[in-house]
């Protein structure tokens, strides 16, 4: 389950920020892994991998290559994802994004599940002193962001809000410059992992930084109850047993295995 002080932040903030979460050698596999698949052409790709249109997705990136997969239960992030599903955790989709001076720098509005799909699409709440949260997202960093880079804006505390947010508010909602009071910009490092309730209002600055790259999976997670995320068998089919059950959704009694493990090793 999460610790004290995980606790205390996430409730307060809305998100939390884990530092030097995968170790060195986590860190030079699944980056590999990644410029791999992104240097690909899409024709040399197995099937239902591939780019979107603007290049900041790149579809199913965490079932590309093991190194990849591995993020899916880091040991430091398993707990959380434990406890905000009450123990009932699936993965819904773990897409790799890439912002580029090459490619795509463009900023992302703030938004979030409420404001997009309505009040009752993503529920956060405590129960018997323990979070509860049925959309969340961690982001395994893959490089370093500096201040002054761009990238992720947060409205902490947003993910309680009893208000709409005034559309005026925050430029509109789309930040391209300074970063107005009452937002911040999260700027990990590489190995670092962010974990932020879909609930929480964020948007992302664009990418200023003229010769790196900012690669970030994007691990989505609800309990199991939910609908299954869009991920077509010939992906599943690469991964080991144990993300194959993460991505199963099963009535709300149901118990899988890898949910009774602290600690989860995928299978060889
Ligand atoms: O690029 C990012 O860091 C976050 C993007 C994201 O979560 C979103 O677009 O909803």
């Amino acid at each position: 389950m999460m610790t004290e002080e995980q606790r205390y932040l996430f409730d307060l903030c809305g998100f939390l920020h884990l530092k030097n979460v995968l170790t060195p050698k986590e860190l030079d596999a699944a980056s590999e892994a990644a410029n791999r698949y992104i240097g690909s052409v899409a024709e040399d790709l197995p099937p239902d991998f591939g780019a979107s249109e603007n290049r900041k997705g790149f579809a199913h990136g965490f079932a590309f290559d093991r190194a990849l997969e591995k993020l899916v239960f880091l040991p430091a992030v398993w707990p959380i994802v434990l406890e905000l599903t009450n123990g009932k955790p699936m993965l819904a989709s773990g897409t790799l994004m890439v912002d580029d001076p090459n490619g795509h720098t463009a900023a992302v509005p703030l938004h979030c599940a409420r404001e997009d799909y309505g009040f009752e699409s993503a529920r956060y709440e405590i129960r018997q002193g323990r979070i509860y949260c049925d959309d969340f997202v961690a982001f395994p960093y893959l490089d370093d962001v500096h201040p002054g880079d761009g990238g992720l804006l947060v409205v902490p505390g947003s993910h309680k809000s009893q208000f709409d947010r005034p559309p005026q508010l925050f430029s509109q909602g789309r930040i391209e410059g300074e970063v107005p009071p009452g937002v911040i910009n999260i700027t990990p490092a590489a190995g670092d992992v962010v974990v932020m309730p879909e609930a929480l209002t964020h948007g992302v600055l664009p990418w200023k930084a003229a010769d790196r790259q900012r690669r970030v999976l994007t691990l989505r997670y609800r309990p199991h109850h939910r609908q299954e995320g869009p991920i077509p068998e010939t992906i599943k089919k690469r991964l080991t047993p144990e993300t194959r059950e993460l991505l199963e959704t099963a009535h709300y009694t149901h118990k899988k295995d890898i949910a009774a493990r602290e600690i989860v090793e995928l299978s060889p």
